[in-house]
């Protein structure tokens, strides 16, 4: 199925019906979205990264769990598939496709979704409309960064700290200072940089496309990026797209904090779902280098923040305890929708379903 999940799109599988070795899977997912290209003619992808993802879906390797979801970030101008990372956007349409595809049974109204999301080895439970059992994607949810109102699918995270650095703060520092710029490094589901915009000359309220002209500014935050990586026990991210880079500012309408994330090359028109889980538990790390910047409002046992982007909000429920290194995140849980496409078969090169092309696939 092609799906948008939140304010992403991708192409929905079943692992199966992939090939098993990874080189000619990531071969196919490479060929079906039109990869590398900058527009992506040849397949099916949007010529930029949020639309160019695949879910993988499996029976679950996880006792607590429906089924198994492997994200995959297909590059759009190289030939690369990357599971470095996890995707909460995309997250939301893993519910759908598991009750349309009969890993679990509708309920009557709402069907609960044990997710296992396998990049990270952490659980999530999306909450799927199913009146009368089949999957409602209609309905009058409006999230920021999508046109128009969908169904919503609340999802709770139930033990994301840490998922892919091991800890919290992967540094075990509130803060640190890399490449000459105070940092917090944070990972509550998704390893995250953040930066105060002004310490970059930036007010944190520019556009996308502003950000993306900049070429200073991009190799300045690479070079962080790149030194950030090994502090965080990511190793060398030099071709990996974590962590995310997040420039923090004032909120400019009513929320919780701004942001503008490089996710880690291209600025974000939004923000990542798990990218906003993390920066919101960094912003309130009394310590952290959000202090002064988000609103005054303090995060009590149980909040929800509005974690400012370029297209509006992005709500962040969230129950913590305990302050600074000792903070303790209990629950993270956002809203989010997501819509079918299109249901079908994705034509492949002819070239990369022979064996030979294996050794040649880079002249293919
Ligand atoms: O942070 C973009 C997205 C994402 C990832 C990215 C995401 C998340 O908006 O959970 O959803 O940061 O690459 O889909």
């Amino acid at each position: 199925m092609l799906m948008r999940g939140g304010t992403s799109k991708g192409l929905y599988f079943a692992a199966s019906d992939l090939p098993a070795d990874k080189m000619m899977r990531d071969l196919v997912l490479l060929s079906a979205m039109g990869s590398p290209d900058v527009r992506q003619i040849d397949g099916l992808g949007g010529a930029h990264p949020l639309t160019s993802k695949a879910a993988l879906l499996s029976p679950p390797t996880h006792p607590a769990a429906d089924i198994d979801y492997l994200f995959l970030q297909v590059s759009v101008d190289t030939a690369e598939v990357r599971d470095d990372q996890n995707c909460g956007n995309i997250l939301a349409g893993v519910g759908p496709w598991a009750v349309e595809n009969g890993f679990i049974q509708a309920q009557p109204d709402i069907t609960p979704v044990r997710i296992h999301m396998v990049n990270t080895g952490t659980l999530a439970v999306a909450y799927v409309p199913t009146p009368g059992g089949t999957v409602e994607y209609d309905g009058l949810t409006r999230i920021d960064g999508v046109p128009g109102t969908a169904a919503a699918i609340p999802i709770d995270f139930l033990d994301i700290a840490g998922s892919s650095c091991g800890a919290l703060l992967p540094t075990g520092n509130v803060t640190d200072e890399i490449g000459g710029v105070e940092v917090t490094c944070v990972d509550n589901g998704m390893p995250v940089v953040l930066i105060r915009a002004t310490d970059l000359g930036k007010t944190g309220h520019e556009s996308p496309a502003e950000l993306e002209a900049d070429d200073v500014l991009k190799h300045r935050i690479e070079l962080i990026r790149l030194a950030a990586g090994p502090l965080m026990n990511l190793g060398d991210v030099t071709k990996k797209t974590v962590p995310k880079m997040t420039l923090l500012a004032p909120a400019k309408n009513g929320g919780f904090i701004s942001t503008r994330s490089f996710i880690p090359h291209r600025v974000h028109e939004a923000i990542g779902v798990l990218g906003a889980v993390s920066v919101a538990t960094g912003c309130v790390m009394p310590a952290s280098i959000a202090s002064g910047l988000t609103s005054t409002k303090q995060i009590e046992e149980s909040s929800t923040l509005d974690i400012e982007h370029p297209t509006g909000a992005f709500s962040v429920s969230m129950k913590v305890n305990g302050e600074g290194k000792m903070l303790k995140v209990e629950r993270a849980a956002l809203l989010r929708t997501a819509r079918k496409l299109m249901k079908g078969e994705v034509y492949i090169k002819g070239a990369i379903r022979s064996a030979d092309m294996v050794e040649n696939w880079e002249h293919v």
